[in-house]
């Protein structure tokens, strides 16, 4: 089997705020072809880009009317062809976004499915009667008590037919309903005329969701939220296995070179092993989200400190599990995540570079999300006004009704809100970043002064510089690719350590998580070439703050 992308790294780009090359302020096609050098000086062998389909844009573009076309604020699908090739004469490959767990509001299966009880359509989504006999809108009323992913409750009330349908997101995101054959051979045919266009694959929208349990229990309710998690009758749902080998069997078997990553919230390893087991035919890799919760409480608002020995145990417990079937999927930032150099780091170049190193050097692919490569941070946001993601917008709203203090929720925003990813891609130190000559739709990070692309292009201490060479050693040094991983130190709360193994060849990986200097004590090592550092420094002795080395020694 052809499994190219284990030396593969994958680059996201998320185009509203990618480029901008009509100067409406929203990123498009153009401006990405216009772009592409960036990626393969950086040496990617991936481009995926988030949603370009005919999209309200309730949900950045995760809301798609038309999965067969490119919105005009986009472009076109000749510009799309033109992209393609001009990726492929790179020599990347190019990745679409799938979104088949829910269509659009606007899209014309919904419209169908909406116009009455008898349309042929009415089964594609889940259509329930209001319970207990209550009137439809009426409180307590909706088919199951499950709160839907954007705040409220995951069912809206139709009154031209007097039924409720099923969104586990946005009212305006209506869940398909994946029990229907007839929608998976649409969904099928789909993905095969995308396939037939030249794409190389997919990344699947909440693809664990799509099957439910029909019998839609009541979820349970935790403390103190109006609606319950239904998450038990939607996350890896009983036929979601079926589904997935069906889908392989439809559309990717006797295609070669093509990549699938299945985005899986709540998924376990154990799960994963299933759902990425070549034998199987699911998917190649998922993204999993066990890390990124690890600073947070009962939800992504309630704002914790890391623990980095706790950020051991699961990566480690993830790089364990996936070690002999399966494979994993690297990832830190994306379009629904806060930047990770603020998250975690100090904001600081060279914590951007250790998260970096850290991230990079573990057995998977990695994926960079746009800006990450700069060391781009979140937005100093100024008040709710600013914001324009409407899992921010609705949660600032439900929790301000609720009685929570309006500074208090801007606060976990700020540190968390799905925008801090989606500010402009910073190109140069010009008034809106080299993204736009008009007004840009999010606002542009006032330190893109200092952080940008253009100030890094010749910088060999840069961020950018330094993400090169761990794009590089992927590609070049094959322990870094496929070597076992041991992870050393688990105690140690600033310091993380692990080993690569592979055909005689051994990598030391040390990352000072921290900004204090810290001591490490791992014996063997002194002779051992430094392959990347952030300060030059070899050995293992005295990390500097947030200093990180790479070190190779043969057996
Ligand atoms: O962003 C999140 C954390 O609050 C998740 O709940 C997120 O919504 C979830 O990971 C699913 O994400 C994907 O599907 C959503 C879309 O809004 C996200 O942008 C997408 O990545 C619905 O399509």
């Amino acid at each position: 089997m052809d499994e190219w992308w284990r030396t593969a790294v994958v680059y996201q780009v998320y185009p509203r705020s990618f480029a901008d090359s009509d100067g409406d302020g929203v990123g498009d096609l153009r401006g990405i072809e216009s772009r592409l050098d960036h990626l393969s000086d950086l040496g990617v062998d991936v481009l995926w880009l988030s949603p370009v389909y005919p999209s309200p844009q309730d949900d950045g573009g995760y809301d798609i009317s038309d999965y067969q076309d490119i919105d005009p604020a986009f472009g076109t699908l000749a510009d799309f062809d033109r992209l393609l090739a001009a990726v492929h004469a790179r020599g990347m490959k190019l990745l679409m976004d799938l979104v088949v767990n829910h269509t659009s509001d606007e899209h014309p299966w919904f419209q169908a499915s909406r116009s009455s009880r008898e349309d042929p359509k009415r089964d594609w989504y889940w259509w329930r009667p209001p319970r207990f006999g209550m009137d439809l809108g009426a409180p307590g009323a909706e088919p199951t008590n499950w709160g839907s992913f954007f705040s409220g409750p995951a069912w809206e009330p139709d009154e031209a037919t007097g039924e409720y349908y099923l969104h586990l997101f946005s009212r305006r995101q209506p869940d398909l309903n994946w029990d229907n054959p007839q929608v998976r051979q649409a969904v099928y045919a789909m993905m095969r005329w995308w396939l037939d266009r030249g794409v190389d694959g997919f990344r699947m929208d909440v693809i664990n969701m799509i099957s439910k349990d029909p019998a839609l229990p009541d979820g349970r309710v935790t403390g103190g939220e109006p609606y319950a998690d239904g998450s038990e009758s939607f996350i890896n749902g009983p036929r979601l296995h079926d589904h997935l080998q069906e889908m392989h069997r439809e559309v990717f078997a006797g295609r070669d070179g093509l990549l699938t990553v299945g985005e899986m919230p709540g998924v376990t390893v154990e799960d994963a092993r299933l759902f990425t087991d070549p034998a199987r035919g699911e998917v190649d890799m998922v993204f999993q989200f066990e890390h990124v919760g690890l600073d947070q409480g009962a939800t992504k608002w309630d704002l914790r400190a890391l623990d980095l020995r706790a950020l051991k145990v699961s990566l480690g417990r993830w790089q364990a599990g996936l070690a002999d079937v399966g494979w994993n999927s690297l990832y830190w930032d994306n379009h629904d995540q806060p930047r990770i150099v603020s998250r975690w780091g100090d904001g600081s170049p060279l914590a951007a570079k250790t998260l970096a190193t850290l991230l990079h050097l573990h057995r998977g692919t990695p994926y960079v999300f746009q800006g990450e490569e700069l060391g781009m941070t979140n937005y100093p946001w100024a008040g709710i006004e600013e914001f324009r993601d409407i899992e921010s917008v609705n949660h600032f709203a439900a929790a301000v009704a609720a009685g929570q203090p309006a500074e208090e929720v801007l606060t976990a925003l700020r540190a968390k809100s799905r925008d801090n990813a989606r500010t402009p891609m910073q190109w140069d130190a010009s008034p809106q970043a080299g993204f736009t000559t008009g007004t840009p739709w999010l606002p542009v990070n006032p330190d893109h002064v200092r952080v940008n692309a253009a100030a890094q292009a010749g910088d060999p201490d840069s961020v950018l510089a330094h993400y090169r060479r761990l794009i590089e050693l992927r590609h070049t040094v094959p322990a870094v690719a496929h070597g076992d991983f041991t992870m050393l130190l688990p105690e140690d709360e600033r310091v993380y350590a692990f080993t690569r193994a592979h055909q005689g060849v051994e990598l030391l990986v040390l990352c000072n998580v921290s900004a204090a200097a810290a001591a490490v004590d791992v014996p063997g090592w002194d002779a051992a070439e430094l392959l990347l550092g952030t300060h030059g420094t070899g050995g293992t002795g005295e990390l500097a703050p947030w200093e990180s080395r790479v070190l190779r020694r043969t057996a």
